[in-house]
């Protein structure tokens, strides 16, 4: 459907909403006030960074308290269940590695019975070498990912071998474009504020009418990047549409995501797409659907079809870069029928797929309380003979081992795996949702002081003294994102409109005469009524 046509529907307020909004939007930016109205925000960056300092040191919990009160026993194992083995008993553990105050868990008090094998630091280069080069005391900052590494494998010895592996923890061999830098720490925590600050700004301007439907990923932010810093580019993406974030870390630009929401003649899907609905050829990644499910039996299909290849450019000699397809949805979507037949498909014709749900407590207003009677999604896997690992969403450490693992292993066995990452949808659904009508403010008052992933995350680089960030540095960079945001969106909005002839173009070769007789009809009725288009 093309957004020119869509009707936005929600802009109700309720008082919760409103107690919500006066809560989480106590310091919002004059740049929003002169241009963009916050009045329907559910929050605002600059709130998250203003906990000053961190709790100190704490026993790190033994379980993730999920929505509706479900407890999920935390392990700081990172481990693929593989068909061929016992699936664990009762529920399904959660693998984490940083707890809430951004220390690393040590596993003596995980609530699951696998703990960390000591052996790991003996067996990386830098938990061998520690202490060589680095000072330790309170006032020392670290400057450098290197330098990092070695005081987080002098701290947490059980994570050596992780902590050498993390990409998020290693520079990258080029400099990354838009940061200017090689610290792939550094940009995971820029991206994570850009992403924040460009669903707040745009949907703000949906609720001004600016364009016509918006979603954000308020909330579950580690997801996308935690699985971006973990593929490589050859890997095809197929997203649901919460998932922005991994389109983000992949070079898609403000001004694509601008033009994308305004429907511009500089949006790829040539306006064709309701906003959100994203795609770039260019950058391994299909255009969203709007019907849950499609992206499912698509990704087994581009990954059969990527194993082939790979086969058989091996036969001929010719060098392939391996890959996987990696499909997004949500745990509401694990109910359509792709997603059973996806699965079933993709396990007995061996592709290498990675799916991943995002388990973020809610199909809109279905909390998944009514969604499923089992453990989640996760404990579905071994029925289909899939691997499969659960992991902390809201942990971005986390997510990118599980990826990464999950990646390694679907090559090698030539095997589909099912990630579920628990999360929390703090946001609305989408802009055509009040949220406050099923869930209570205090819930999401909860979950956005107590697993917020961004404050995660600063809370870890504060706590290791990593790059000396201070609450003034991380509000300069929210306002600068939120220029940066502002000024894609004033250029889009300028832009003209598509051709209204690419509404019946490139699908066919030749126009049907079916839809050539529904230009006509346009034609005339806009020739019929010129006022009103
Ligand atoms: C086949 C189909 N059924 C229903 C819908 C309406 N719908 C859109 S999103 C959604 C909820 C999806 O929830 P989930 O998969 O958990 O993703 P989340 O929004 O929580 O990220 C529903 C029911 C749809 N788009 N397509
Ligand atoms: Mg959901």
């Amino acid at each position: 459907m093309s957004n020119w046509y869509f009707v936005a529907n929600a802009r109700g307020t309720s008082i919760n909403n409103l107690r919500m909004l006066r809560y989480l939007s106590s310091n919002v930016s004059p740049i929003y006030h002169e241009d963009i109205d916050s009045s329907d925000d559910v929050g605002d960056t600059s709130a998250l960074v203003s906990n000053d300092g961190i709790s100190s040191p704490r026993s790190s919990p033994s379980e993730l308290i999920f929505t509706g009160n479900t407890s999920i026993p935390v392990t700081s194992v990172l481990h693929i269940v593989t068909p061929e083995e016992d699936t664990p008993q009762g529920i399904w553990p959660v693998f984490r590695i940083m707890d809430e105050d951004g220390t690393f868990r040590d596993g003596n008090n995980d609530g699951y019975e696998h703990h960390l094998d000591t052996k790991t630091a003996e067996n990386s280069v830098l938990g061998k070498d520690l202490n060589s080069t680095l000072e330790h005391g309170d006032d020392v900052h670290l400057s450098s990912l290197r330098e990092l590494r070695e005081r987080l494998c002098s701290d947490y010895p059980n994570h050596a071998l992780e902590i050498e592996q993390s990409r998020i923890l290693t520079p990258s061999k080029f400099q990354y474009r838009d940061t200017e830098s090689k610290d792939t720490l550094k940009r995971v925590h820029q991206q994570m504020i850009r992403l924040r600050e460009m669903d707040t700004i745009f949907q703000n301007s949906q609720r001004q009418g600016r364009f016509s439907f918006y979603m954000t990923c308020r909330g579950e932010e580690a997801i996308p990047f935690g699985a971006a810093t973990a593929l490589e580019s050859q890997d095809v993406v197929l997203a649901q549409y919460r998932e922005q974030g991994v389109l983000m870390w992949r070079g898609f630009s403000l001004q694509q995501f601008s033009d994308q929401c305004y429907s511009n003649e500089s949006d790829l899907g040539k306006g064709r797409q309701m906003p959100v609905h994203y795609g770039s050829r260019a950058l391994n990644y299909q255009t969203i659907s709007s019907c849950l499910g499609t992206q499912i039996p698509q990704a087994v299909g581009v990954a059969y079809s990527l194993k082939l290849s790979a086969a058989n450019a091996t036969d001929d000699g010719r060098e392939t870069k391996k890959a996987v397809s990696l499909c997004f949805f949500g745990e509401g979507c694990s109910s359509t029928n792709d997603f059973h037949s996806g699965l079933n498909l993709s396990a007995t014709l061996k592709c290498p797929v990675i799916f991943f749900c995002r388990n973020n407590g809610y199909a809109i207003s279905t909390s998944v309380k009514e969604q499923y009677a089992g453990d989640g999604v996760i404990s579905r896997a071994p029925g289909y003979g899939m691997a499969a690992i659960r992991v902390d969403g809201n942990d971005v450490f986390a997510v990118h081992a599980a990826v990464r693992e999950a990646r390694i292993y679907a090559l090698e066995n030539n095997a589909p795996i099912l990630i579920e990452a628990m999360s929390y949808r703090c946001g609305h659904h989408s802009t055509s949702d009040d949220s406050f009508r099923y869930r209570s403010v205090e819930e999401v008052q909860h979950f956005a002081n107590e697993s917020d992933p961004l404050i995660r995350l600063q809370n870890f680089l504060k706590h290791h003294k990593y790059d000396n960030m201070t609450d003034d540095d991380f509000r300069i960079m929210v306002e600068d994102e939120k220029k940066a945001i502002l000024y894609a969106m004033r250029k889009a909005e300028r832009k003209p409109k598509p051709s209204l002839e690419d509404l019946f173009t490139d699908v066919y070769n030749e126009m049907p005469p079916s839809l050539k007789a529904q230009q006509n009809q346009l034609n005339e009725h806009i020739a019929k009524y010129p006022d009103s288009y």
